[in-house]
């Protein structure tokens, strides 16, 4: 039995480690036994034998050979040599980090599936972000679908629901997924490029799936390029049941819904971020648990009754279709809350292993070809990535149940298995472990009533590529639709083959005809005219091409709401990120009176000045500076604050690095305010003439620059326009120089 040792927090609780009061749950506490900690300990080898010397290799003479005898080296370098795995074919690129989830109210009449039946109990759980494409060391920024997977570790075993921040898939069978996968990753000749969708094999591919034209509108909307893991919302994609204690099933979508709501960044932002901070993402949500601000979300479910299976425009097993939340509202069940990050990046994080088809009774699969492809496909991986078939028993993935089974040795095998008997039925070993009956909790499926010819075949109902593209589209806002060309003008504008561009701009004809011609206009192409040619996807198997026509009709809706981001929570500025430009001489007064305001609304506030350690203000006193103009950049924060001190404006008016973090930051569309002593240094950037002669009141919610005289009127201001996130309207008339 190792030694138990207690979690990290017991060990090293600190007066303002909001981690120290964290509750321990069944999970942490199965954790505990396997975490090691060195605080206080003597080095060893792997064997237990205490080190003496961690420096020098064992050698014949003080300038002689190495010997081969020299256990401790050999021990520590062969470890070395073997530290690492295969990174996961896709969403190589993650962060994790532990939490909590909570229902509201049973939801008895749905399903029995019992961390879904009492308020009362915290469901530990262990989530991991992720991008796709990029490998496991490629920037947070990229362009790219999110993960979103999550393992609730449930008293009936593990649930994972392994979902992604974009509700549809980009296929609608697992057969094209090896595909898309190895079109989308860098091209297999010189391995270009890295984390990045803009390539020729990939919209070759795309162009040829028009199936996957409803996901490229999410994939180039701003939901590509989150502000942060905390501010995106998940989806289950798939259509999953819920089974109730009488065997009742109903239809479910699966969603997350982020307290502090949904936002992005800008394109450019994105690009500049993934050059400064390739962990921009990773360190946001670190330091968001780390300080105590422990992200949140709300579980969504739309429900659909078994009888209204057919009640749809679309087919409810094909993964590229929503179903919009105005004809099926989501009801929100429960919360989740992550409030622990990993003792151990590799132990953890790594480790884990997701599997869609880790479901518990009261949760089942539907005939969803992509869902059932998935459900071989994550075991699979497992047994290559993890090393084979025991890799359930690694501590993070281990159930906070115990497991008993018939399954025996393999490698790295760590349950030492009591009894004779490893069969079943058995008499020897009394017949243990005995099934579990329905009544014991045992797993049953749903008992589909299934009567069918075996086919390889797809259904017609999976043929309207196009009407929820249009829908998405249709219910961004303005400068949203204006986001999706200029992504699409950018992506298409780096592929080199103009028979794929073309064939692209044929299905964007499908989807909106400004669209198409906007993109066309960038590539220096024709306006599409006929957009019937390029729609076969290959040859089909029956030699039927009709089969492979896809059907061309308007979604029921005109637009969905919830669809954009335009509409998302935008009353409050909790955890973003405040930028102070000051230097020497700077006003303490105003400084303070807004740093004081923004912090009390939850916001996290920085002093940047020219260099890092102190300034001297007005009244000489010393303020502490978080970083300098070296080190830090606007595209890291949320809006920025430049506070009165003739000297401060005066120096600060004078540093080019200070007026090019400020516009940079109006080119990103942030909030800007300034003291009205401090009025020279907005002067002196390029946006000023852009500006109206007086910077009033009215003009912080349209544009979101704030300049007042009286601190506390410009807190107030202040805060008001960051809560609008983005003021994306400023791009136009565009361009910016910063
Ligand atoms: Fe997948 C990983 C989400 C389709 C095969 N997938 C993976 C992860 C997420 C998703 C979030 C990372 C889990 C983690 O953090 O460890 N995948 C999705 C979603 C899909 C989807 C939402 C469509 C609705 N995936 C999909 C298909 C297949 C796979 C169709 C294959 C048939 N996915 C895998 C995989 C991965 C994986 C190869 C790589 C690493 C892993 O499983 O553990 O098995």
């Amino acid at each position: 039995m190792p030694k138990k040792i207690p979690a990290r927090d017991s060990i090293h609780p600190q007066p303002d480690d909001k981690r120290a009061v964290n509750p321990s749950n069944a999970k942490t506490e199965s954790l505990a036994p396997f975490t090691e900690d060195p605080t206080n300990e003597l080095m060893t080898t792997n064997h237990g034998v205490k080190i003496n010397d961690d420096q020098n290799t064992l050698k014949a003479g003080e300038r002689g050979p190495s010997l081969l005898e020299d256990f401790i080296f050999r021990e520590k370098m062969t470890h070395f040599d073997h530290e690492r795995i295969p990174e996961r074919i896709v969403h190589a690129r993650g962060s994790g980090a532990h939490g909590v989830f909570k229902v509201y109210e049973s939801q008895s009449a749905i399903t029995k599936a019992a961390f879904l039946q009492d308020p009362t109990v915290e469901t530990p759980v262990f989530v991991r972000f992720s991008t796709v494409a990029g490998s496991r060391g490629s920037t947070d920024l990229a362009r790219d679908v999110r993960g979103f997977a999550v393992k609730f570790y449930t008293t009936e075993g593990n649930f994972d629901l392994v979902g992604n921040n974009m509700p549809v898939f980009f296929i609608q069978d697992a057969m094209k997924f090896p595909d898309l996968i190895h079109a989308v990753k860098p091209e297999p000749d010189n391995e270009i490029p890295q984390a990045a969708s803009a390539h020729d094999t990939f919209w070759d591919f795309i162009s040829l799936m028009p199936e996957s034209t409803h996901m490229i509108m999410w994939l180039m909307s701003d939901r590509a390029i989150p502000r942060s893991y905390r501010m995106m919302e998940g989806f289950g994609v798939h259509t999953f049941r819920l089974i109730n204690a009488d065997g009742e099933s109903h239809f479910v979508k699966f969603h997350w819904k982020p307290l502090l709501g949904v936002h992005s960044v800008a394109w450019d932002e994105a690009q500049n971020i993934s050059g400064k901070d390739p962990d921009f993402h990773r360190r946001d949500l670190w330091n968001a648990i780390e300080s105590g601000n422990f992200p949140e979300w709300e579980l969504g479910v739309q429900v659909v009754p078994e009888a209204d299976e057919h009640k749809f425009e679309f087919d409810l097993l094909d993964p590229t279709k929503i179903i919009p939340e105005e004809l099926v509202p989501v009801q929100r069940i429960g919360k989740l809350t992550l409030n622990r990050n990993p003792d151990n990046f590799f132990a953890e994080t790594e480790q884990i292993a997701f599997h869609v088809g880790h479901i518990v009774p009261g949760i089942d699969f539907t005939n969803d070809p992509l869902l059932q492809g998935r459900l071989f496909s994550y075991t699979d991986t497992q047994l290559l990535r993890l090393g084979g078939p025991n890799f359930q028993e690694i501590p993070i993935n281990r159930p906070i149940v115990e497991v008993h089974n018939n399954q025996r040795d393999g490698h790295m095998r760590q349950t030492i298995n009591k009894s004779k008997t490893s069969y079943n039925p058995n008499s020897l070993g009394g017949g243990c472990p005995f099934q579990a009956g329905k009544l014991q909790g045992g797993f049953t499926s749903y008992t589909e009533r299934i009567d069918a010819h075996k086919i390889r075949e797809r259904s017609r109902s999976f043929f309207d590529h196009f009407s929820q593209a249009r829908l998405f589209f249709e219910s961004q806002s303005e400068p949203e639709k204006e986001h999706i060309a200029q992504a699409l003008s950018f992506e298409l504008g780096k592929v080199q083959t103009v028979a794929v561009r073309e064939r692209m701009l044929h299905i964007l004809f499908h989807v909106n005809k400004h669209l198409a011609a906007q993109v066309a206009y960038a590539l220096g192409h024709h306006i599409p005219k006929d957009s019937s040619a390029p729609m076969n996807q290959g040859v089909p198997a029956d030699g039927d091409p009709e089969h492979y026509v896809p059907i061309i009709k308007d979604s029921p809706l005109a637009v969905s709401a919830a669809l954009s981001m335009a509409n998302t929570v935008k009353d409050n500025i909790r955890t973003r990120q405040i930028a102070i430009l000051a230097a020497d001489g700077v006003d303490e007064q105003s400084l303070k009176t807004v740093k004081n305001a923004l912090i009390a609304e939850g916001a996290v506030v920085e002093v940047i000045a020219p260099r890092q350690g102190f300034i001297l203000s007005e009244n000489d006193e010393q303020i502490p500076v978080d970083k300098s103009l070296l080190t830090a950049a606007s595209v890291f924060y949320d809006a920025v604050y430049v506070p009165g001190g003739t000297n401060s404006a005066a120096t600060l008016e004078s540093e080019a690095e200070a007026i090019h973090f400020l516009n940079e930051a109006f080119k990103h569309c942030k909030a800007i305010a300034a003291d009205a002593s401090a009025i020279q240094v907005i002067e002196a950037t390029y946006f000023a003439k852009k500006l109206p002669p007086d910077f009033s009141r009215e003009s912080v919610l349209t544009e979101g620059i704030v300049v007042e005289k009286n601190a506390k009127q410009l807190a107030s201001l202040f805060i008001d326009a960051i809560k609008q996130h983005r003021f994306w309207e400023r791009e136009r008339p565009r361009k910016v120089p910063a």
